[in-house]
């Protein structure tokens, strides 16, 4: 059959024509531009962290970076997130890292990914896991063998996801970040960085654009960057723009102006106050940046809550809060603020905003106090609290030791000799790993904290039952430290004696009120015999009227003559202390209004139910208001995270001055 000539010049174009409309992504040396299908390109992106913010949320927070004219999003992958257990990875619900991806492109925002495998990102150990210490002497960040292998085996897991989401394949991710902010760190080994990019680009593929980052400070970039890997700055606002980006020049001579991590805000320590970021310098600076052309990444864009124990914390140890508001154009919950609006209003002027509405802040509901009861202290709960039981040991051993990752393990020995006189319990070596609740015989006798309180006096009998519950606070995400063993990590001291003989409880306290397990209040067992507690020794005088670590319940209805509850809420913990709350079994977080700023803690709708009562779990560490009828807990629609502190920063550290210390 004979063709026509218009058949054979459709038939010959068709390759060209394909081709041309294959995605690709690269960087235009010449023009100091990304290209983005053979066209300029420049983002204006913003950091929001999955891992942060609930599943059901995360549509909406991305529709309102679209609405305030990003072009793009930039997140972490938190390695120890994904693999809890070594060779056990989870990607399903908040951890369903394709849905993620696939919601940003059908949003029509592109994705920056940094996937580590160190995030910092003020998440626990900077994202890596804790069971890489099971190698005592591990060198994190580095060649080092061992740590090796277990990259190798995450990215291997990681990377094939994504490689199906980049942009070349039809999906949103346009560059991956290999390490974070390397040159920061001690190791400065570039075969490590080496490796990374042979595993980076052996999964991904040669088209790939890999970057780095690092503050945009000559001595940084030293270690961090690395040919064949574009290197790229971060910088708060308020400095010289154009001085920052020169830094970047020095090693990237060409090629597109990049601030990978432009600070709208700050994080937050407990016990000292919540940061706050000015808009107007924010606005000025942003102006600057994007005057010259250059790409942007806003960190944060939304900072979202580190749920249950994923705080991570700086040295001399000092923990983050529960929430990671950041001081970021969306709150802590998702909600609008004048920082939005004016840096909506700042990028409106260089790309066209989309059509349509910004989506409303979330309506939150104040549904009041709850009463909350007594159940028991985890010492009296000892034997449904310890799955695997306590081991004998003759020096404390670490959470690791015991394979115990978050939360609180127990140490329990005997006085050796009676302390008649005030005798100081002391560890010389600061190896509190983080806080210890300390009593005699049941009764709350004080509280050691790392870098803080290293003795503390007691009182007891020879033979009388030293309990000392460890509280791991988060562990160190930035600097040499991040090797961060938790529990008692060196001996504890009574006089001048070494404490020995110790009884070690692994404690699956998150497992238990999941459960449920701690609501039964009939008398518990403890390894057969029924406890009877001893009758108590008179503290020595603490500077409260501490109690030993005690689990509280509540429970409350969501009233059903409301529309469209349930709502977002707040919960605040009048004249209670320090603590872990679960609603539902769900671990919310730590609370510490006594300390700060911090004061409520956010609870979205998606943890509460309409159709049965809402269960209520409170551990707390020190001392509840309920010896009368003042123990309850509110639900408040106002969020407090700027409250009364009760220590002060020992250090200022400002965004926007940090890199000139080099
Ligand atoms: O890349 C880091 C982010 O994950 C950069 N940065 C942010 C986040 O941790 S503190 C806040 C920080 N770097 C440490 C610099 C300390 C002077």
């Amino acid at each position: 059959m004979a063709l026509t000539t218009a058949a054979l010049l459709f038939i010959t174009f068709i390759p060209f024509t394909l081709a041309a409309a294959a995605p690709s992504f690269s960087i235009d040396y010449k023009n100091n531009s990304f290209l983005k299908d053979g066209e300029p390109f420049r983002y204006i992106s913003g950091s929001v962290h999955y891992s942060r913010i609930p599943r059901v949320y995360w549509k909406d927070r991305l529709l309102k970076m679209y609405m305030a004219g990003l072009n793009a999003v930039q997140t972490y992958v938190p390695w120890n997130f994904h693999e809890p257990i070594p060779g056990v990875y989870n990607f399903t619900g908040d951890g369903d890292l394709s849905y993620f991806l696939q919601l940003c492109k059908d949003i029509g925002l592109l994705v920056i990914l940094r996937p580590g495998p160190y995030i910092c990102a003020e998440w626990d150990m900077g994202g890596l896991p804790a069971w890489l210490l099971k190698k005592k002497d591990i060198v994190l960040r580095s060649t080092d063998p061992d740590y090796l292998a277990a990259v190798d085996g995450w990215m291997g897991k990681l990377l094939p996801l994504v490689k199906s989401y980049l942009y070349q394949n039809g999906g949103p991710i346009i560059t991956v970040q290999v390490e974070n902010e390397y040159g920061s760190y001690f190791a400065c080994d570039f075969n490590y960085l080496r490796h990374l990019v042979k595993l980076f680009r052996s999964h991904l593929g040669d088209e790939v654009v890999l970057f780095s980052t690092d503050g945009a400070a000559p001595g940084f970039l030293k270690c961090g960057a690395l040919q064949g890997v574009y290197a790229t700055v971060d910088f708060g606002p308020g400095g010289n723009v154009t001085a920052a980006f020169e830094t970047q020049r020095q090693v990237e001579p060409r090629g597109p102006l990049v601030n990978s991590e432009f600070y709208t805000g700050w994080l937050d320590h407990w016990g000292e106050p919540h940061s706050v970021t000015s808009t107007k310098i924010l606005i000025k600076s942003l102006t600057e940046i994007l005057d010259l052309g250059a790409n942007v990444n806003l960190y944060m864009f939304i900072g979202g809550t580190n749920f249950a124990y994923w705080n991570g914390a700086n040295t001399p140890f000092a923990p983050q809060p529960t929430s990671y508001d950041y001081d970021a154009p969306l709150t802590e919950a998702g909600d609008l603020t004048e920082k939005y609006f004016a840096i909506r209003d700042v990028i409106k002027k260089y790309r066209k905003l989309p059509d349509g509405i910004v989506p409303p802040s979330t309506p939150k509901f104040a549904y009041g106090p709850v009463k909350m009861k007594k159940l028991q202290t985890v010492s009296e709960s000892l034997d449904i609290l310890s799955i695997s039981g306590p081991v004998r040991s003759p020096y404390p051993l670490t959470f690791i030791q015991l394979d115990q990752v978050f939360g609180f393990m127990l140490y329990q020995t005997a006085l050796p000799a009676g302390c008649v006189t005030p005798t100081p319990l002391s560890s010389p070596l600061n190896g509190v790993h983080d806080r210890a609740y300390v009593s005699v015989d049941g009764v709350a006798v004080g509280i050691l904290e790392r870098d803080k309180t290293i003795s503390i006096n007691i009182t007891g009998k020879a033979g009388s039952r030293l309990d000392v519950l460890v509280e791991n606070m988060g562990r160190v995400n930035y600097g040499k430290y991040i090797n961060d063993f938790k529990g008692l990590v060196s001996n504890l001291t009574l006089g001048n004696k070494t404490l020995g003989n110790w009884t070690v409880y692994s404690l699956s306290i998150d497992e238990v009120v999941k459960a449920g397990l701690l609501w039964d209040s009939r008398p518990h067992r403890k390894h057969g015999k029924v406890v009877v507690p001893p009758p108590p020794i008179p503290p020595t005088s603490p500077p409260i009227v501490l109690s030993p670590p005690t689990f509280y319940g509540g429970t409350f209805q969501i009233p059903d003559h409301i529309p469209d509850l349930p709502q977002d809420t707040y919960i605040r913990f009048p004249n209670w202390r320090k603590g872990q709350v679960w609603i539902n079994g769900v671990n919310v977080g730590r609370y510490w209004p006594s300390r700060g700023p911090q004061v409520t803690l956010f609870v979205p709708a998606c943890l509460l139910s309409t159709s049965a009562p809402n269960n209520i779990t409170v551990l707390e560490l020190e001392s509840a208001p309920c010896s009368d009828d003042q123990c309850v807990v509110e639900f408040t629609d106002v969020p407090v995270i700027n409250g009364t502190i009760q220590y002060q920063k020992p250090f200022t550290r400002n965004p926007v001055h940090m890199y000139s210390r080099v």
